[in-house]
């Protein structure tokens, strides 16, 4: 189901020569259509795949051999230049909102916590799809530590870079946020995360698309409401493109 889903929109890209994300959003037609073809496959998972299934593992020979760094290659602010050359010392992971204890938390604090390592295929909606091996905590210690109020519905992830004024954010339900394979990743393929894929923090949400997948992570914010954020749809592009708030694959 997968494929032919990822296939539709291959061929819908290739077809029209979608290039980044900057392309669907001149494209509003294009856009349009992909999005319902989204919602008619996402309809169709959503009666047959449990929330809580894994995605696909695979094996470390079957890396892809390049992985495309696809929407923001870097955040590039003067702050961030310099967390970057502090080799991300002083970076901070904020947990606010409905929480019990906010956390700011340092990146070598996460990297001594219990880790997960996973080989996943990343799907954009754009097309294309590489695999690559994750490491990285998983999110739900995190709100574990943070202690989720009874009244939480989803988590907001803020990000770095700039899309003109205006920093990347997503969201995620508390299902996504607690299944196993969701972690804030630190490692692909073994070293350090690099810049262009979303260093130093990036999530791993690994049954959506890949415009979930947020790089540049340092907030969390816990909340009962999507509307406080952005335009009210849940993430950037969603707020932007249209795309779906639900990009479960
Ligand atoms: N902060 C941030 N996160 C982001 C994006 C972005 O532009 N900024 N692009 C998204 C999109 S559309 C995709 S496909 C993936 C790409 O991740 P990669 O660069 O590691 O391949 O990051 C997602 N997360
Ligand atoms: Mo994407």
């Amino acid at each position: 189901m997968t494929l032919s889903r990822r296939r539709m929109i291959a061929g819908l890209g290739a077809g029209l020569t979608l290039g980044g994300c900057q392309k669907i959003l001149e494209t509003g037609p294009v856009d349009a259509l992909a999005t319902s073809l989204d919602g008619f496959t996402m309809e169709a998972q959503r009666l047959v795949v449990p929330r809580t299934a894994l995605a696909r593992e695979y094996t470390l020979a079957e890396l892809s051999p390049v992985f495309r760094a696809n929407g923001s290659r870097t955040a590039d602010t003067p702050a961030y230049r310099r967390h970057l050359a502090e080799n991300f010392a002083n970076w901070r992971l904020t947990v606010t909102g409905l929480v019990n204890n906010p956390l700011s938390l340092p990146v070598s604090m996460l990297q001594q916590m219990p880790s997960r390592t996973q080989v996943t295929r990343h799907d954009c909606v754009e097309g294309w799809s590489a695999i690559g091996q994750w490491t990285g905590t998983p999110l739900k210690l995190i709100l574990a530590m943070a202690g989720v109020a009874s009244v939480a519905r989803y988590i907001v992830f803020e990000c770095a870079d700039l899309f003109g004024d205006t920093p990347y954010y997503e969201s995620i339900d508390l299902i996504e946020a607690y299944h196993p394979q969701t972690i804030l990743a630190w490692q692909m393929n073994g070293e350090p995360l690099p810049e262009r894929h979303g260093a130093p923090l990036r999530l791993r949400v690994e049954r959506q698309l890949g415009y979930k997948h947020a790089k540049f992570v340092h907030g969390i914010v816990v909340t009962d409401d999507l509307g406080r954020f952005g335009a009210g749809k849940g993430g950037f592009w969603e707020d932007r493109a249209g795309y779906q708030w639900w990009a479960g694959i």
